[in-house]
């Protein structure tokens, strides 16, 4: 054999070596761990999650938000139990904000958080580990595989990255569901999410990391109807049957308030690291408002990628060019409505 058909054979097999990695990698499911205050669309996206072979939810961690810590830990458990899912590890985490009171969600999430369905008493067990400890552990036993989907308040992630900020490198992706571009869902300016711990959320966007964020204003697009409920309840099994029913709670409080069909905000978030061509981002430079008077938890995203620069001449300032900013964020600008919505029933639906 000629020293270049050789060197041409050889060529082959790494290239052929490479593919074969590449496909296996791409092959396995992805090791997410969400973090979350279930709530009605938490429980939904925590469905659609141990539904989607895409995905292996190695954990849930429960956060003060929608309910009481307590009541979403119970929630939690309840909800892995149904689906028959006791190798997911649950366990608690922060049972406050960091600066400053909860604000819990009863209003539009039932009197337990799930619609007030009852679900039948939990048969896995909890971990007793905290939540920030657990996710401190798991990203350093799998580095660079883990995608953090955090769907209610950042406390819990804002206390494992403050711990040990080590981690921030290590983590595959983080996907948030939190925040808004143009208005919030609390008021004027902010989404419950951020409202709900304003100082987490802003050690979150800051910790080095490139946060993908799914806000409540493309939530808000990406909506379960009537008909859609329909489509779901074609076919029955318990985990679709519960879902049923929180989507008709979901939804009626949603119509009561004048909307078409009610936001699948959590969800959407663990459709996006499932697949993420269903929504459009932008990579931009995101802030959180900690102090405003009307806009206390905003995210303050900035689309030019850069800030003028105003340097003091005598008795004024003059801008003197700009200021380079780097994005710390993918926002997420638009989503796939009807392709989410298909996915999500296909998943849930007779289960
Ligand atoms: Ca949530």
């Amino acid at each position: 054999m000629t020293n270049s058909r050789c060197r041409y054979i050889s060529l082959l097999l790494v290239v052929l070596i490479f593919l074969l990695r590449v496909s296996a990698q791409a092959a396995l499911p992805r090791r997410v761990i969400i973090d979350t205050d279930p709530g009605i669309d938490d429980a939904m996206a925590i469905l659609l999650a141990l539904n989607s072979p895409e995905l292996q939810v190695e954990a849930l961690t429960v956060v003060a938000g929608n309910v009481e810590q307590p009541q979403g830990f119970e929630n939690a458990l309840k909800i892995v139990s149904l689906a028959e899912r006791c190798d997911v590890v649950v366990a608690g985490g922060a049972k406050h904000p960091l600066n400053q009171k909860l604000i819990t969600a009863q209003f539009w999430h039932g009197k337990n958080g799930l619609a007030a369905v009852e679900l039948p008493p939990a048969k896995c067990k909890a971990d007793s580990r905290f939540g920030p400890d657990l996710i401190i552990e798991m990203v350093h036993a799998h580095p660079h595989e883990i995608t953090l989907i955090p769907v209610g308040p950042l406390t819990n992630i804002a206390l494992a990255v403050s711990k040990d900020p080590s981690i921030v490198p290590l983590v595959h992706d983080i996907v948030i569901m939190g925040g808004s571009v143009s208005g919030g869902n609390v008021n004027g300016a902010s989404e419950a999410n951020i409202y709900n711990d304003p100082e987490a959320a802003q050690i979150v966007f800051n910790a080095g990391w490139i946060v993908t964020m799914i806000g409540s204003d493309v939530g808000e697009r990406t909506l379960i109807t009537r008909k859609r409920l329909s489509e779901l309840r074609e076919s029955h099994g318990p985990e679709s049957n519960f879902v049923a029913k929180l989507a008709d709670f979901y939804l009626t409080r949603a119509e009561k308030s004048g909307y078409s069909g009610a936001a699948m905000y959590d969800p959407l978030a663990v459709g996006t690291v499932i697949e993420p061509t269903l929504v459009t981002l932008k990579a931009m430079h995101v802030d959180v408002e900690t102090k405003g008077e009307f806009t206390r938890g905003e995210t303050v995203a900035n689309r030019m990628g850069s800030n003028e620069n105003n340097v003091l001449h005598g008795d004024h300032y003059e801008i003197e060019g700009v200021i380079e900013l780097k994005p710390n964020a993918r926002v997420c600008l638009a989503s796939d409505a009807n392709r989410f919505l298909d996915l999500f029933i296909a998943r849930i639906k007779g289960k």
